[in-house]
């Protein structure tokens, strides 16, 4: 018998008859299961650029592909990777869940699907998850490679994970607690505020311009709803973005994937060096 047996079909979370947390509850005692980790106490969300840092945060105990579990579908863009890795953090011993699985909203399969990594992650055990993306900056002195700690979020998805009379305070949704002690690691940390935009295309510079004017310094097209999501699961939420260009408008060049790419390539040992380290603190 093999985990995906008794695994609802890809596609399922959709339908409004399946609660999204019994899947998420059926994929955790399946990651359990397969990686021999009864309990993970942190999860990471690595998005562009972020990928690298699982390497340097302990001894992998187990990897196997996010599809082997329940409510999970394959990556769509170049870059984004599509498995779980479960690492034993180097110094803590606690165990940390590496999601590199990310479900974007602009993918078309709903909020649920965005919802899910975060939902495993509490199911799991998680009370911390740390989110990564890589995104846009308004700044012109973030340069493409600087990390940013997210202060908090403006949501243009239109939006929300949750479904029906579900009130979630989001004060503190970032938590300072979290913000501070990254800042132990890194003093330098500059911190701003998100615009998820739905994408999946970039923004024009006149839609830069308003993300400035409404209190923005990233856009990006993750992150928010995840957010949401995870605060309303439990969790505490760290959210770090490595912004990878410059916003539209904001720099005379044109934005490129590739160059997205690049910037990630360029700044990865740093950043993953700073994520380790942090997450050996929580
Ligand atoms: I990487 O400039 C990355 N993701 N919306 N805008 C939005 N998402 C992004 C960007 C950006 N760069």
């Amino acid at each position: 018998m093999t985990a995906q047996d008794d695994a609802p079909a890809v596609g399922q979370l959709d339908d409004p008859a399946i609660d999204p947390f019994a899947v998420a509850a059926d994929a955790a005692r399946h990651l359990a299961a397969r990686t021999g980790v009864e309990r993970h106490d942190v999860a990471l969300v690595l998005g562009s650029g972020w990928a690298g840092a699982a390497d340097l945060l302990g001894e992998t105990v187990a990897q196997l592909p996010a599809t082997d579990l329940p409510g999970f579908s394959a990556p769509a863009a170049v870059g984004h990777g599509g498995h779980l890795t479960s690492v034993r953090i180097e110094g803590s011993g606690k165990h940390a869940l590496v999601i590199g699985a990310r479900t974007h909203y602009y993918e078309g399969r709903g909020v649920r699907a965005v919802a899910h990594g975060v939902r495993v992650a509490a199911a799991a055990g998680a009370s911390t998850v740390v989110l990564t993306n890589g995104c846009g900056g308004l700044e012109e002195e973030w340069a493409p490679g600087t990390p940013v700690l997210i202060s908090d979020h403006i949501n243009l998805t239109g939006r929300s994970p949750l479904e029906g009379a579900t009130f979630v305070d989001l004060t503190d949704l970032y938590s300072s607690r979290l913000r501070d002690l990254a800042r132990e690691v890194d003093p330098s940390l500059p911190e701003g505020v998100y615009v998820q935009f739905p994408g999946p295309h970039y923004e024009t510079p006149a839609e830069v311009q308003m993300a400035r004017r409404i209190g923005g310094h990233l856009v990006g097209m993750s992150t928010a709803l995840e957010a949401i999501a995870a605060r309303h699961a439990g969790l505490e939420v760290l959210g770090l973005s490595l912004v990878t260009n410059a916003a539209a408008g904001i720099s005379p060049a044109p934005l490129s994937h590739e160059e997205v790419l690049e910037a990630g390539r360029a700044a990865g040992p740093r950043i993953s060096r700073l994520l380790a380290q942090i997450v050996r603190r929580l």
